[in-house]
């Protein structure tokens, strides 16, 4: 009842705010882009970009923000608090015309542009249509304000709640509403991955973030007075530099207002170029003016210095390309941008004319200041160009010898690939398949119509470690740009994809997970829209075959295998818990799976050099290792055991005991690899599209994904090793 529009006026701004928020609770689509894990994570964007608004205004220094035990999340800022006076015309308090009229911010406001604001950039007023509830607490004028929202209409109007002196701020508390989205929680590292991306773009702002939800008890505080230029160290971090990070800023009118641009560069060793590009702290995946004004700037620097300090030769300076200048190049150009113009596929690319010859003007005077200050840099950068170029001739001729076979353009597909008759892309899937013995039996169970098979013999080229003239002259290589059909580099054709499915399918141990990590780099690395099309997936063979009553079933994963059986073991088995009386079976079963959860946790603790009785009993142990067993004995307690019952107690046999009952007239078999399945049995469990798991590999975090393979195929082994070691019990981040 507290809605002002029961009150029976229907006035012209009630029916605004209620066609507003019901067109948002209708096509939420429209206004945050899915109602997926994204959607639901851009819904925390649109909140924290008021503050970091508010910081960038100079008002706002410290953003707070805590996943709450409930799933709800609340954001902090302290800066001058969302106004609370009467609005002028809406004839209600400010702040419920900030939260519940689409586009109120920058609206009433046209002298202090929004710069920040998510992808969609609609306001927190479209968060609030789309929560269960939203709280919202204000510091302001000595005082602490309370309003209270239900899917964007007012449930406890304004009022104050206490005093606060000279503290001010802006709280806000929003629980999604979970009828609208098909996702129900915050993840930890989503939303660190944007926050610590947020703290590098906005200098000098602390945003402190921490998990209360669950056990998990994550907290981290990003703060970089280094800017973007911490941010190239944060992305070269596990490679070796060849230059200083190089940094660039400026402002200059454009057709809308200011346009403000910052640069930071570093040359690596590494072969592959990182290129993070923004525009009002928005990702440009997709680049824009802003990256062509800079690469334009770039090349046309190095050149001009190369040739008037005589580093390059007439003839070499004519064969240079932009691209061979930025091989080892790792660049963040970010941008500020008054009425931003956001073009492409996914909305992500800059379309503002004019700022390509802003951040262009920037680059090349203070670029080539930088090469005059700096010789032996400029030398070194030349260098690696000069090289690069000489590779990529190479590699064109070596294409050349190739296409003249035929080898290029799919004229004559390479002898192994077994083809599929359909010819619509579509409709067909190409497995890449560990292995001749399984090569075979894929081929021979495959459906001839749909799937084609391509058995790849041995280790695949490190292409991280590899330049690309030598890259081209590897066997597997060329055969896999065959046969998918869009060539490769300069002559790269999506739309001559001879596969819209791409499955890589290896076996389930060490030399099958190092086989598919090669072809992910690949493919990340020289095919990249392979995997932004999601045209690429990983097989999932079972791991098991149960046969029990001369019926056969296949399962998937150790978890599986587990689950199985303890349900089975379960069955006519009584368990006593703490107190001597019997659990009843959902908690018999969930107190057998936190056991097996503990074995499996223990087991790989123990491989790793630990003590894990001695971890569990260590307060201060950290690392993915003790935070899991802590965790899991934690939820233990619920049960009234500690881990004097686990380490050394009776628990052990009661998992063995279940497990073992679980396992009568059962007969497991464990599959060591593809090769040992024959054909219907490969097909029916791997390959038939109506029974098969595979996985659709995403690369959503471009910054995790390169920090990833720098570091899995790279040659730093001492960050490679505490990579691995921290990642062994979360093997899920290698699976994406
Ligand atoms: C904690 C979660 C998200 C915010 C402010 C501060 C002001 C504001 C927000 O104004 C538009 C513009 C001026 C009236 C601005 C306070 C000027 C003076 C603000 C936030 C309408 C709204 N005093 N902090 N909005 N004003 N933080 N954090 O939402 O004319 S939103």
């Amino acid at each position: 009842m507290a809605d002002s529009t029961a009150e029976g006026n229907y006035n012209a701004e009630n029916i605004q705010v209620l066609e507003g928020m019901e067109a948002v609770r209708k096509r939420p689509a429209m206004y945050i882009g899915d109602t997926g894990e994204r959607g639901y994570h851009h819904l925390v964007y649109e909140v924290v970009d008021n503050s970091i608004d508010e910081a960038l205004a100079g008002y706002c220094s410290m953003i707070d923000v805590v996943i709450n035990p409930d799933g709800s999340l609340t954001v902090q800022d302290d800066g001058r608090g969302i106004p609370v006076d009467m609005h002028p015309t809406q004839h209600k308090p400010a702040i419920e015309v900030v939260l519940t009229i689409l586009h109120a911010g920058g609206k009433f406001d046209g002298s202090n542009y929004k710069v920040s604001g998510g992808l969609h950039g609609v306001g927190v007023s479209c968060v609030n249509a789309l929560s269960d509830w939203m709280r919202v607490e204000v510091r302001r004028g000595g005082k602490i304000h309370h309003i209270e929202f239900s899917r964007g209409h007012v449930t406890k109007p304004l009022e104050v709640v206490g005093e606060c002196g000279e503290e001010t701020g802006t709280k806000v508390t929003f629980f999604p509403d979970h009828t609208i989205f098909s996702c129900h929680a915050f993840k930890w590292e989503i939303l660190c991955a944007r926050l610590r991306e947020l703290a590098f773009l906005n200098k000098g702002v602390t945003i402190h973030f921490r998990d209360d939800e669950g056990e998990a008890h994550h907290e981290e505080t990003f703060h970089y007075d280094g800017g973007i230029d911490e941010f190239v160290g944060y992305l070269n971090q596990n490679k070796k530099a060849i230059s200083p990070v190089i940094h660039f800023e400026g402002e200059k009118p454009g057709l809308t207002g200011m346009v403000q641009a910052e640069v930071s560069m570093q040359y690596t060793e590494s072969y592959s170029t990182l290129e993070q590009t923004y525009c009002n702290n928005i990702h440009t995946i997709e680049g824009g003016t802003h990256l062509s004004g800079f690469r334009r700037a770039l090349t046309a620097t190095i050149k001009k210095y190369g040739l008037d300090n005589k580093l390059l030769k007439e003839k070499e300076f004519d064969s240079l390309t932009g691209d061979d200048m930025r091989e080892g190049l790792t660049v963040v150009v970010s941008v500020k941008v008054p009425q931003p113009q956001f073009e492409g596929q996914t909305k992500t690319k800059l379309g503002n004319g004019e700022v390509d010859g802003i951040v262009a003007g920037i680059v090349s005077d203070k670029l080539m200041t930088f090469f005059e200050e700096n010789p032996a840099a400029a030398k070194v950068v030349i260098e690696k160009t000069r090289l690069a170029a000489a590779a990529r001739e190479a590699a064109r001729a070596a294409r050349e010898s190739t296409r003249r076979k035929g080898v290029m353009d799919g004229l004559s597909l390479p002898g192994k690939l077994k083809d599929c008759s359909e010819r619509d892309p579509s409709k067909t899937e190409l497995y890449l398949v560990e292995g001749d013995s399984a090569g075979g039996s894929a081929s021979q169970g495959r459906d001839r119509a749909t799937q084609a098979i391509l058995p790849l013999r041995g280790k695949i080229l490190n292409v991280e470690k590899a330049r690309i003239d030598r890259m081209l002259a590897n066997n597997e290589i060329r055969t896999l740009i065959t046969a998918i059909g869009c060539g490769f580099g300069e002559e790269w054709d999506i739309s001559k994809a001879r596969y819209h499915k791409i499955v890589i399918m290896t076996d389930a141990d060490v030399d099958g997970a190092h086989i598919r990590t090669l072809l992910l780099t690949f493919f990340y690395r020289k095919m990249p829209e392979l995997i932004d099309r999601g045209y690429v997936y990983l097989a999932q063979p079972p791991l098991y075959k149960v046969e029990r009553k001369k019926k056969v079933e296949y399962v998937l994963t150790d978890g599986d295998l587990t689950q199985k059986l303890l349900t089975l073991g379960l069955d006519d088995f009584e368990v006593k818990g703490k107190d001597g009386a019997a659990l009843d079976p959902e908690r018999a079963k969930a107190l057998l799976t936190l056991l097996a959860e503990i074995e499996a946790t223990a087991k790989m603790v123990e491989e790793r050099g630990f003590s894990p009785a001695a971890l569990v009993a260590d307060e201060s142990a950290q690392g993915s290792g003790a935070s899991m067993l802590k965790k899991q004995f934690s939820s233990l307690s619920a049960f009234g055991y500690g881990p004097s019952d686990w380490f050394g107690g009776p628990l052990p046999k009661l998992l063995d005991d279940v497990r073992a009952h679980g396992k009568t007239g059962l007969s497991i078999y464990r599959f060591k690899g593809l090769g040992e399945m024959d054909d219907d049995e490969l097909y029916d469990t791997t390959m038939n599209p109506a029974k098969r798991h595979m996985l659709r590999v995403k690369l959503s975090d471009a910054v995790a994904a390169d920090q990833m393979f720098t570091l899995l195929m790279g040659d730093e082994v001492e960050p490679r090793r505490k990579f691995i070691e921290d990642n062994a019990l979360n093997v899920r981040n290698l699976d994406f």
